[in-house]
């Protein structure tokens, strides 16, 4: 059957698609559409047109995978030109997302109506691209340049209540009569002296003609999230030139930019990671009529920072949880930072005051063990020692129902171990959430050896339903992230003795992309974490820093200085003290590029990414960038580790690695997998 069929209604055309699973606007449908047009514009007893889809979701943009692959017409800004320049109206019937090339259909429409659980976006500049069907000239002109600019620099889509307000969608419908009332619109305009084409629109776009600074604004105000992304400038550029040129020129410059962008490195990159996000929760050999186990209510064991902050990703979803703690005092304090976070969020306006007693009416605090017995999945959260954890399985495996999950939030230690200690190693897994555990989308899901395929499907289920990123890690210490940050740890350390300074170590990072370089990052999580003043040795910089009071952003000092906004500024202090441990250390002392730290920072964590591949610890190269991208902040435009060494070609970092191996010291073995691969010529994506 054809993707796009037509209906006959009276004197209205009704076009539908029907291309599961997001109807995604590929060639048939593009042609489909076209031929709609040219049916409704050639027959004379038809006086208006309706395009809806089937299925969950009107067009949710171009298909992704046809580019990069040659154009089959006709092209969609074709078709949209088709749509806007056909004499009968044209009204577009949204449900679902109507997204990147969908909302350009529909900007293309003369009418737009959409029922209230609408969204509607164009989130191309999250490819690496800008909407390049004439998204950026007319969706200033219908729905005004501020909003445009916001909707198509950020990617994020607004709601069909808000696209009612900025004039982007004309109605909104009763959700369960949207192709009646698209039909009975139809009728309305089909008599209508002349329709409103977006293109030829010019009263939203006159008031940011006087005010040209809108644009320098919006950038002073973004530049920060910006940093290092080629598509948002673009986009930017584009939006101005639908105010300062005519439509036929200001598309011109967008086709010229999207074509440039398409073909860039960056939009491969973010592509790659569109697909990466998606592939991550497929778990390879798991029958697909595995049965998934129901879970009703989850327990968590710790109110500390991180068990709260796992408890809110549940109780937002509706989950009804149970805290447990030691002892009273603590889990007040555990109750109260909960409230406080979601009071916060309700004071930004992202939560009502209705939702914040929702969640917290959801949370059973208790420092009873045995009110964990009817949870269906518990988390632990204690503190991050086997033996404390050993007892706490061994405990809850004699509490919690039988075919309950019992989950550990480690970080780093093997929960075979852990597992060892119930009757039920099969319903063990790891949950390994990152801090701050109510905001970061990363969750690394630990597969045991015993872990059954039934324990893994539902937790990554669940991850999905808390609005999680999961992607399945086996069991090494440290799992994928942080086994890959220890070596950058390692020669971050190992530079400083040989003469570079945290702070051109930090800028080598952020000049790469990273939001912090892994000197800002200590200071920020504290430098005393696991440091007591009685044990402290004074063997490492670290140690002498915290003794000298300097423990990180929260006194003010750490490898920093802070002032009063937390802005760090390079510490005379610090550098002495760096100065006397490297002179003790002996190694001489130079210079370094930021290429030469990058490639010291960078490479080694290629190197135990191939060493996780090879081990069979991450599913898939991919997954990997998407745990660095989703938890330790790697640059998106890049693609994630794995895909730049691609990028940049296995070679170069196997090269790159020989030629630093007497500072990487003996301890240091190149994998297999990236020396094979590498010389062979392929790559690990
Ligand atoms: C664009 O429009 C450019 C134009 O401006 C200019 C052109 C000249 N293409 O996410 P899900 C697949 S750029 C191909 O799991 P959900 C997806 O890979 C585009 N495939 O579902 C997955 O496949 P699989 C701008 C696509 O319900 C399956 O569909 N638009 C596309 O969680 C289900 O997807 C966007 O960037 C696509 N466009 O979320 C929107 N979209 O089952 C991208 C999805 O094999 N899409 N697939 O893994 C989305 O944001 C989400 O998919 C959506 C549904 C919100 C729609």
């Amino acid at each position: 059957m054809s993707v796009i069929t037509t209906q006959r209604h009276g004197e209205v055309l009704v076009i539908i698609s029907d291309n599961p699973p997001v109807n995604a606007l590929g060639q048939a449908v593009r042609a489909g559409l076209a031929a709609g047009i040219a049916e409704a514009a050639g027959d004379d007893a038809i006086k208006a047109v309706v395009i809806r889809c089937e299925g969950r979701t009107f067009f949710a943009g171009a298909d992704i995978t046809e580019f990069g692959k040659p154009p089959v017409g006709p092209s969609l800004p074709e078709v949209v030109d088709a749509i806007e320049q056909c004499r009968k109206p044209v009204v577009a019937a949204i449900h679902g997302t109507a997204l990147g090339g969908g909302l350009e259909v529909a900007l293309g429409c003369h009418y737009r109506i959409a029922i209230p659980s609408a969204k509607l976006g164009l989130p191309e500049v999250k490819l690496g691209l800008l909407p390049g069907a004439g998204g950026t000239q007319r969706l200033p002109r219908v729905a005004g340049v501020a909003d445009a600019l916001t909707m198509i620099v950020s990617g994020n889509p607004v709601t069909a209540a808000r696209a009612l307000e900025i004039g982007l969608v004309d109605r909104v419908a009763d959700a369960g009569s949207l192709a009646d009332a698209a039909i009975a619109f139809a009728r309305e305009v089909a008599g209508a002296a002349g329709h409103p084409v977006s293109s030829l629109r010019t009263d939203r776009i006159a008031e940011a003609a006087n005010h040209p600074q809108v644009f320098d604004k919006f950038i002073a105000e973004n530049s920060r999230k910006l940093h290092g992304f080629d598509a948002p400038k673009a986009c930017i550029e584009a939006v101005r030139a639908a105010v300062e040129l005519p439509f036929e020129q200001g598309v011109k410059l967008e086709r010229d930019l999207f074509m440039k962008l398409v073909s860039g490195t960056q939009s491969r990159a973010m592509r790659h990671l569109f697909f990466a996000e998606r592939q991550a929760a497929k778990i390879d050999g798991i029958p697909a009529d595995t049965p998934v186990i129901d879970i009703a209510r989850v327990g968590i064991l710790g109110a500390g920072t991180m068990g709260g902050g796992i408890a809110m990703n549940f109780l937002s979803a509706g989950l009804p949880v149970t805290l447990v703690e030691r002892e009273q005092a603590a889990l007040d304090r555990g109750v109260a930072t909960i409230r406080k976070n979601y009071e916060r969020t309700a004071a930004r306006g992202r939560m009502t005051t209705e939702q914040v007693e929702q969640a917290m009416g959801l949370l059973t605090p208790t420092l009873d063990y045995g009110d964990l017995a009817d949870c269906d999945l518990v988390i632990e959260a204690v503190f991050e020692l086997m033996e404390i954890k050993k007892e706490v399985f061994r405990r809850l495996d004699g509490i919690v129902k039988p075919g309950a999950i019992l989950a550990s939030n480690t970080s780093y230690l093997n929960i075979d171990e852990m597992a060892a200690e119930t009757e039920r190693p099969e319903a063990v897994v790891g949950l390994h959430f990152f801090s701050p555990a109510n905001i970061m989308r990363l969750l690394e899901v630990v597969r045991g050896a015993s872990t059954s395929p039934s324990v893994l499907k539902t937790v990554m289920g669940l991850a999905k339903r808390i609005g999680k990123i999961a992607v399945v890690s086996g069991v090494c210490p440290g799992f994928i992230g942080n086994r890959m940050l220890s070596p950058r740890q390692t020669e971050a350390q190992k530079l400083l003795l040989e003469g570079a300074t945290p702070w051109e170590v930090d800028a080598a990072l952020t000049e790469f992309g990273f939001p912090m370089g892994p000197f800002q990052m200590a200071d920020l999580a504290g430098l005393d974490l696991g440091w007591t003043a009685e044990g402290s040795t004074s063997s490492t910089i670290r140690e002498v820093l915290c003794e000298r009071g300097r423990r990180g952003q929260k006194t003010s000092k750490g490898f920093y200085d802070y002032d009063e906004n937390r802005r760090g500024s390079p510490s005379p202090e610090t550098e002495t003290i760096i100065a006397d441990f490297a002179a003790k250390s002996g190694l001489p002392q130079r210079k370094f590029s930021g290429d030469e730290i990058r490639e010291r920072l960078l490479y080694p964590m290629i190197n135990e990414g191939a060493k996780i591949l090879e081990e069979g610890m991450a599913q898939r190269a991919s997954d990997i960038d998407i745990v660095w991208l989703n938890g330790y902040g790697w640059p998106a435009f890049t693609g994630g580790p794995m895909f730049w060494a691609d990028t940049i070609g296995l070679k170069v970092v196997l090269e790159g690695l020989a030629r630093h191996a007497r500072a990487l010291g003996p301890d240091f073995t190149v994998s297999s997998l990236l020396r094979s691969k590498a010389e062979a010529g392929e790559t690990f994506n």
